[in-house]
């Protein structure tokens, strides 16, 4: 607690996703202090973001402030081409410490290691005192998944999910669940019948033009596409709150369903595109999941147990399981690269310049609307990162500049973790890779494709064919005892040496030729 005296003046540092007008923080009005946000070149330049990612952080930032200054918070704000810009948090902090004569320097924790190891070496090296203060946003602390997991080799997160509903009290009966089973993943694997038409998105109409004309004065580099008059992605707390309305009313009665549903059509079917607002907390998690289960509780009928369940376990078990592994596991997690793999990602993921039709859709929506829902990210665009072998460091640089709601805690334990299996094993217990069977089985892709998704050497066949057995022939060490994986290899050993030849050459050339692909 800082000591106040009449001559202190404190200056409170709010990064860009931390804007949580029910932080404590924000309680009430305090004259002695000031909140600073800032647009820095040291978070715009540390990977190729999407035009629509800093956009809407900066946005999101620009409305928070009025927020708070509405309310009778005093806040400075640094625009990115302000001229007394340093372009880094730790040198703009200086410059207005010293300006404004702040006594005291206070922060919120940073939920990325790059940031949190920056803002403590910069308090340290402070000559005013300085303390850390909770984000109060997410359902565990830092360390708690660590404490839950302590002497466990195994890190599953059904283990840590079933924590946090007893934790919570979240669809429990007592110390039961609810209906008697934890979870119903098992009922959440359909495809989307060919006809089906799902409920076109919420998307809104922000004008984000000062935004555009800002980043159009600089050498920033961007990728991704943008409509500055019609900025779809949620910039404040009431229009997250609309698209969390939308989802419940909307999509929620079959999110669980069409989870895992790919199609050319729809590119974001029941997905609740709520990932932006609750990583800058915009809404928080136990706020959403309450909601969700309020409305199941109003509308029975309409909304099936495994619609819900599903929903609630992405936000309670996942979201909190990963950024849980993050704290436990870096920094080393950001160098592991367990298969070795030193490929370079194919050119055409910044231009979705493909003939495969399922990763060109993929990409094209991702460049579009900076945004691929869960199976596009894992079971296509990482799938084939995998395949083909591309080291974790490139892969994840695309996953962490493409994606709206991309921040290192959420997207690396993502990326390399579950999607690229880099950690060995940490957060999945195998690779997931497939052959086009699952993409045809979970899609529309395959059948307006150029590529056949029944041939696996040849003319035109599948590269995800050749490749996914290219991939457990070079990966056998290591895979081969994996019990989830054993009927592959035995799969792979009964088949004629000729047979395996063909479609190791194939892969081959699909390798030497990835960039044509
Ligand atoms: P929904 O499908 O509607 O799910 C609801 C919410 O559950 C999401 O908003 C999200 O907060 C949470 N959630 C669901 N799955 C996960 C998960 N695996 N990990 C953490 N939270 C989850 N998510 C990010 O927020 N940022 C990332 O940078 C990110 N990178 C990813 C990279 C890869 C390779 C993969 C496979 C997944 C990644 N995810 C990431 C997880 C997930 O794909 C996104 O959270 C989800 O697609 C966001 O869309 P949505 O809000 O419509 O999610
Ligand atoms: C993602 C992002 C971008 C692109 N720009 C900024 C910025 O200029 N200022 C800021 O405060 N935050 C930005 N962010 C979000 C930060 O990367 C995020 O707040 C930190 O990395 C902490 O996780
Ligand atoms: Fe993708 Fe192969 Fe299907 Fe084409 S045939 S859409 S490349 S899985």
């Amino acid at each position: 607690m800082t000591k106040k005296t009449k001559h202190t003046k404190i200056l409170r540092l709010i990064l860009g996703d931390q804007l949580n007008i029910h932080h404590s923080w924000f309680k009430n009005v305090d004259d002695t202090v000031t909140y600073a946000f800032m647009e820095v070149r040291s978070e715009t330049d540390y990977v190729w973001h999407h035009i629509q990612k800093i956009t809407a952080f900066f946005a999101a930032m620009q409305q928070f402030c009025d927020l708070i200054k509405s309310k009778g918070h005093k806040a400075i704000y640094i625009k990115l081409n302000d001229p007394a810009n340093k372009q880094s948090f730790p040198e703009n902090c200086n410059y207005l410490i010293q300006k404004h004569a702040y006594t005291h320097f206070q922060y919120q924790l940073p939920d990325e290691y790059r940031v949190d190891e920056l803002l403590k070496a910069y308090a340290n090296s402070l000559n005013v005192t300085y303390t850390v203060f909770d984000t109060e946003h997410f359902l565990t602390s830092r360390n708690e998944l660590s404490d839950f997991f302590e002497g466990k080799k195994m890190y599953l997160m059904e283990s840590f999910y079933r924590y946090m509903r007893k934790k919570h009290h979240i669809l429990m009966s007592g110390s039961e669940p609810l209906t008697g089973k934890w979870n119903y993943d098992d009922d959440n694997r359909k495809k989307l019948p060919v006809k089906h038409n799902a409920t076109p998105p919420l998307v809104f109409n922000n004008n984000v033009h000062d935004i555009i004309m800002e980043l159009n004065k600089t050498n920033i580099k961007t990728i991704g596409n943008i409509k500055p008059e019609n900025f779809i992605w949620p910039i404040n707390r009431e229009q997250s709150l609309e698209l969390l309305d939308f989802f419940l009313q909307q999509c929620l009665p079959l999110f669980g369903t069409y989870q895992d549903a790919m199609t050319p059509q729809d590119w974001s079917l029941y997905h609740s595109r709520l990932s932006f607002s609750l990583n800058c907390k915009l809404i928080s998690p136990f706020e959403v999941v309450t909601k969700a289960i309020e409305e199941w509780n109003k509308r029975p009928d309409e909304i099936e147990y495994n619609q819900l369940e599903g929903f609630v376990r992405q936000i309670i078990g996942w979201r909190e399981y990963m950024r849980g592994i993050y704290w436990m596991k870096m920094p080393e997690y950001a160098s592991l690269n367990y298969f070795d793999n030193q490929n370079k990602l194919p050119g055409w993921y910044w231009t979705g310049n493909t003939k495969m039709n399922c990763l060109k859709h993929s990409i094209d929506q991702s460049l579009n609307y900076a945004y691929a829902h869960h199976i596009q990210r894992l079971m296509i665009t990482g799938n084939f990162a995998l395949l083909a072998g591309v080291h974790p460091d490139e892969v994840d640089k695309w996953y962490l500049g493409i994606y709206i709601d991309a921040l290192d805690w959420v997207e690396i334990t993502n990326t390399r973790g579950m999607s690229q299996f880099a950690d060995g094993g940490i957060v999945g217990t195998k690779p997931y890779v497939s052959s086009a069977a699952y993409i045809d089985k979970m899609s529309h892709y395959c059948s307006t494709c150029y590529y056949s998704k029944a041939k696996k050497t040849g003319e035109k066949a599948c590269p995800f064919n050749s490749l996914y057995w290219n991939f457990y022939d070079r990966h056998e060490n290591k895979l081969s005892t994996n019990p989830r994986i054993g009927m592959m290899y035995h799969v792979w050993r009964k088949m004629k040496p000729e047979v395996k030849a063909e479609l190791l050459e194939q892969a081959d050339y699909y390798l030497k030729h990835i960039n044509d692909l």
